[in-house]
């Protein structure tokens, strides 16, 4: 049985942190059975939409959205590589994220040289089977839970008629934006192609048949940025007045359609607060066209207390939010939260915002999810959280050390894995 001391628990939990295994509880990675729907290799790193907008902000007058957009992968991520990684430093954090996982694949030497064409060689000699489970095995994740949108033709084929079985590694989600977002057209296309009414009837058992299909962790759904629940009574008292009016509004598919369905089937419903869709619609091509605004965050608690047998997970946008969403999660039993989402996952946020969780709830969240796209993103963003999240917390261990708290090795790994992936387990199957 090891004891720590403040002396040897700090260099105790770097090591425990780069070691133990995390549970990724939101990604968009997709399995190798999905073909060119599933993101990996140098072309994709380059022109993930973090970078692409980062590019044009250097980029050249002459190459304009339309233009940039129009071109192969090939040739965008070249422009990337020139911009960002050959005519300056890659100091960002989406940069050095690409050179963490270059590194972290032994491609230093390509690296050095600036050598892109040895980096792609490389990637085209890799086959995919087994180097999904290798970045799998490399960043310590045990499982990732994917993003599946129902919606999505060219997804939604892939699981048609029954779920293919897909490695271990990657779990499912049911994505539904469109219902948390009031969009009854879309969802009324939806029922169409399934052929189902295009009642609240029929959205519930499209929303059985999707559950049934993927056999999800939970129903997923990012909110729009000026959502509120309940609805402003004036936007409710509005509907009659618009003519012909025969949709449902967010609240009433939340509350009519969602959340029955996920208490019949036992499904907690994970949120997103704070994306601003669309506010750049130039980079809406690569995704990078959305901003952050800041979330109503008691929306969320008066749904959490209307809804006391669903469970809910939560992260939020916009750091403007995180403390208020931080009590709200104390006070809160059924309600989790997970990761620094995004604008929010960055060294200098992830620290301050693993700081103050941890000093209000103990090990009761989960302290990241990756977001990932692409599938080596894994190595990168997993990385630097171990690194910045164990550097966060060494000195509230020190401090109680200071005090005479005797710590064990294994106790201080049980920690760990708790606020990497223990605790939403734990939550989960509560
Ligand atoms: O799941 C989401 O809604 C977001 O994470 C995505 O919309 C976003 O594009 C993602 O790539 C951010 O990291
Ligand atoms: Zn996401």
């Amino acid at each position: 049985q090891e004891v720590l001391t403040p002396e040897t628990v700090g260099p105790a939990l770097l090591e425990d942190v780069r070691d133990v295994e995390v549970i990724d509880v939101h990604t968009h990675l997709l399995p190798p059975s999905h073909g060119k729907l599933m993101l990996w290799g140098i072309d994709e790193l380059l022109t993930y939409h973090y970078l692409v907008s980062e590019y044009f902000m250097v980029a050249p007058a002459e190459i304009t959205h339309e233009l940039f957009f129009a071109k192969t992968k090939l040739e965008q991520s070249d422009l990337v590589w020139q911009g960002l990684f050959v005519e300056r430093s890659p100091i960002s954090e989406a940069c050095q994220g690409v050179i963490t996982t270059l590194q972290r694949l032994g491609l230093e030497r390509q690296v050095a040289d600036r050598d892109l064409r040895g980096i792609r060689a490389w990637f085209a000699q890799q086959s995919l089977d087994e180097h999904v489970e290798n970045i799998f095995r490399l960043a310590k994740v045990r499982y990732a839970v994917m993003t599946n949108i129902p919606y999505v033709e060219e997804e939604a084929q892939h699981w048609q008629p029954e779920a293919k079985p897909v490695t271990s590694r990657l779990r499912k989600a049911l994505r539904i934006d469109n219902f948390l977002k009031g969009d009854w057209a879309s969802i009324c296309e939806a029922l169409k192609k399934e052929g189902l009414d295009e009642t609240m009837d029929g959205a519930k058992e499209y929303l059985r048949k999707w559950a049934g299909i993927y056999k999800p962790e939970y129903m997923m759904a990012s909110t729009p940025h000026d959502w509120r629940y309940p609805e402003p009574a004036a936007a409710a008292s509005m509907k009659p007045l618009v003519k012909a009016y025969a949709g449902f509004g967010a609240s009433e598919l939340l509350e009519e359609a969602v959340v029955p369905v996920c208490e019949e089937l036992s499904l907690p419903i994970a949120l997103k607060l704070g994306a601003w869709r669309g506010m750049s619609p130039d980079l809406d091509p690569c995704c990078g066209g959305d901003g952050v605004a800041s979330a109503d965050v008691a929306s969320l608690q008066a749904l959490c207390a209307k809804f006391p047998k669903v469970k809910f997970l939560v992260t939020v946008l916009s750091r403007a939010n995180q403390h208020e969403l931080t009590v709200v999660c104390q006070k809160t039993r059924n309600l989790h939260l997970y990761g620094c989402w995004w604008y929010c996952n960055n060294p200098s946020i992830i620290e301050e915002l693993t700081k103050m969780r941890t000093e209000m709830l103990g090990t009761a969240y989960t302290a990241q999810h990756s977001d990932c796209r692409v599938l080596e993103q894994l190595l990168y963003k997993w990385d630097h959280s171990r690194q910045i999240i164990g550097e966060a917390l060494v000195p509230y261990y020190q401090r109680l050390l200071r005090k005479g708290w005797r710590l064990t090795r294994e106790e201080l790994r049980r920690d760990l894995q708790l606020l990497l992936g223990g605790s939403y387990e734990a939550f989960m199957a509560r």
